[in-house]
Order: structure tokens, then sequence, then C-alpha cells
């Protein structure tokens, strides 16, 4: 089956980390975000991916080629991002014969994937308390009578999960009228599939949709959280790695340092002397994490650097990301309240009691800032040495 996997969106909510990375290509412990779908893809038996393209779409053609773990790769350019059903069309050359759906920026429990592939026509769902929010799945007799978006009273509590395996007349029926919201979306494909098909849920034990930055933060907890203690880089006789600890070749840990895993240190990176780095953290390729430095579950993109004497939680580095000595960020209220961020503008609850800060690429800071909880700093953005920093910037 050809797997068709959606990575064409500008991941507005995701800014500034998506100003000039796609938010497919985020990283995600080893890699990036969306090459966690293709490889659920590829291990249920996908003999060819389609990836739909669009926003910076030459990074994501850059990384994967024409062949990834020596499947064929091919792309379709979608213009403009008007829906995930306009998406899906922009490939229909590409596609014939039954043919799954997956949305790039979604991590699936790679099980069910294999389950969809095989019960196709199928569709992914996973349970949720509150499903008001979500498409949900009305179902009868183990097969799926209908879907129906962000309903006051859901049907079930199955919500759906963006992952699709169609059957091949699905391709005559991509093109579907704008929605309400003005966009092309692929749960008006599937209500015909519905209507002509029996199709199976497939229950997803564990999924995660990244749309916000604290959710590439999820994102990272689970996948480095599953890596296997690896140590082949440069590692000093005076450091300490406990438990799932990788250190990739290349990478460098100095004297003094203590790891508590999970954590994936990348190569060319280095940690230390005297650093202590814990939770489920990334330091990815080129980053840096200086003499005495703490660093606790957040993702330093390449080339990030937390200098000396400094303190980093739950927080997001962009790539080149520069903080200066004794930068600390808070990433806890004195009231315990959960931590907000603003998305688009508004303030929203990140469901978090602990968040720090999120630095798109090329922040730096002056020595000895302080940052609060839940601060976004853009691209570019600078502090001054000494500042207190409580308003994005
Ligand atoms: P969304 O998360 O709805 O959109 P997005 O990724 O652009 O993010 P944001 O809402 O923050 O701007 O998209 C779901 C998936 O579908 C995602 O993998 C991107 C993809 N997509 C396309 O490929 N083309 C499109 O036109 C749209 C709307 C989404």
């Amino acid at each position: 089956m050809k797997a068709v996997v959606l990575a064409a969106g500008q991941g507005t909510r995701i800014r500034p980390l998506s100003d000039s990375v796609p938010k497919p290509m985020l990283p995600v412990a080893d890699r990036p975000l969306v090459a966690h779908t293709i490889d659920a893809a590829i291990d249920a038996g996908a003999d060819e991916v389609v990836l739909v393209i669009g926003y910076e779409a030459d990074t994501v053609r850059d990384y994967f080629g024409a062949e990834y773990r020596g499947v064929p790769v091919s792309y379709a350019v979608q213009t403009e991002q008007a829906g995930t059903a306009d998406a899906v069309n922009a490939a229909r050359d590409h596609i014939e014969g039954p043919f799954a759906v997956l949305n790039g920026d979604n991590l699936y429990d790679p099980a069910a994937i294999d389950q969809l592939f095989e019960q196709c026509p199928a569709v992914c769902a996973v349970e949720v308390d509150d499903p008001r929010n979500y498409g949900v799945l009305s179902t009868e007799d183990g097969s799926v009578t209908g879907i129906v978006e962000k309903p006051d009273e859901p049907p079930t509590n199955l919500a759906n999960a963006g992952a699709y395996a169609f059957p091949a007349e699905a391709r005559q029926w991509l093109e579907v009228p704008a929605s309400e919201r003005g966009e092309h979306e692929i749960t008006d494909v599937l209500a015909t599939v519905i209507d002509e098909f029996d199709v199976t849920p497939v229950t997803l034990e564990r999924w995660l949709d990244v749309g916000r930055p604290w959710e590439l933060l999820e994102a990272n907890e689970w996948k480095v959280s599953d890596l296997e203690r690896r140590i082949d880089g440069d590692v000093s006789d005076d450091a300490t790695l406990e438990g799932d600890v990788v250190v990739e070749a290349g990478a460098t840990v100095k004297a003094g340092v203590v790891i508590e895993g999970p954590a994936l240190i990348r190569s060319g990176a280095t940690v230390g002397p005297n650093a202590y780095v814990r939770g489920a953290t990334l330091v990815d390729e080129g980053a840096k994490i200086g003499h005495s430095a703490e660093v606790k579950n957040s993702v330093l993109s390449p080339d990030a650097s937390v200098s000396h004497l400094s303190y980093v939680g739950d927080s997001v580095l962009g790539r080149d990301v520069n903080l200066g000595a004794g930068t600390n960020v808070a990433n806890l209220r004195h009231d315990d309240a959960d931590i907000k961020f603003t998305v688009k503008g508004e303030r929203v609850s990140t469901g978090r009691r602990k968040f720090g800060v999120v630095a798109g690429d090329e922040v730096k800071t002056g020595i000895n800032s302080s940052l609060a909880p839940g601060l976004k700093l853009g691209t570019g953005a600078t502090t001054r040495p000494g500042e207190t920093v409580d308003r994005d910037r």
C-alpha cells in the first residue's frame, strides 16, 4: 500500500520554531517528527511513500531524497495550504490502488498503523475523556457509521487520529467542497468512504498531535524515553551516566558531568565539564551545554548553546540559540497554576505545571538574564545583560 504523508502545512501555531524549519522537520529524538510517521508506515509494509510538501518544501525533500530505508519516496507539491483533502488531491497522480493517509505531524503507536493497513478500509481513533474538540466517530457493530466535527454531544469518546487506510475508489472522491472554516477536509472524503464501505475503527494506545511548542516537548519526552542506552561518543571516565543515555559517536561528555537518562546527546554535541542533564532531554547535533549548567527535560536544537552557570528547564531552544552565562529559565509559578503560552495572539493553557521558554532560531540572551515561564522569544530576539524578561518578544 502507498502511504500519503501530509507535510505541507505552515505550522502557524508552533511559531517561531517553524519560521524557517517546517513543523514536520522539527527534531524529535534522533530524527525529524515526520520521519517517525514514515517509519511507522514502512514498518507496516508501505511500498511507496508520497510526501505532500508545500511550506519550506526543500527541507523535506533534501532530507528524504528519492529513497528512504529502501522504499521509494515521491513528492507532490501543494501550492496553497487549502486543507487536508486538497493536500491528498495534490498527490492524486501518485495514487493507485488502496492508499493510506497519515498526518506528518502526528506520532502514532506503530502497532496500530500495522492494524490500519491490515484492516483497510480503516481509520485510527483514540479514546479521550472529552471528545468535544475533535472529530468524533460513531460506530455500530464494530464499524464506523459516521464522523462529526467538534460535537456538543459526542456519540462516542473515539476521536479521529488523522490516519486512514482508503480503498482505491476513494481517489475519485478527493474533490470535496470547502468546509465552514474554508478548508477542503479529508474527513469529508472519509464520510463518503463510510457511506460506501465497511470501515473498521483501529484504536490507538498512544497518539500525539504536535501542533504547539509544548507538544514538541511531549513528542521528545515520548521518543527519547524509547531509546536504549548506547555510549558511542567520547565520555570522560569522570562523568556519570545513569539509565538510558545515548551518546552518539562524535559527541563529547566531559569530566564531572552527570546525565540522568533518558537523554540523547547527538553527534557533534558537547556537554560539560561539570554539567547536569536530566529528564527526557535532547541535545541535538552541534549543541553545547557549558560548565556547571543544568538542563532538564528540554530540546536543544542543532547548534544551540547553554553557557556556563545557566539553568534551562522544560524548554525548547531553536537552532543557533545562545543563552549567555547565568541565564536562568523559570518553569514553575509560585501559585502552581498551569503555565500559559501565547498561540496566534491568544493566551492558552499548556496544561503543564512546568514549562519554561520557547526560543526561536538565533535568539541570544545577555548574561544573567531571567526568563519567565511560558515566555516566547521570536527568531533572532535578544535580551540585555541582567534583564528580567516576562513579556514575549
Ligand atoms: P494542521 O496541523 O491542521 O495544520 P498545520 O500543520 O499547518 O499547522 P497550523 O494549524 O499550526 O498552521 O495540519 C494537519 C496535517 O495536515 C499536518 O500534517 C499538515 C497537513 N496539511 C497539509 O499538508 N496541507 C494543508 O493544506 C493543511 C491544512 C494541512
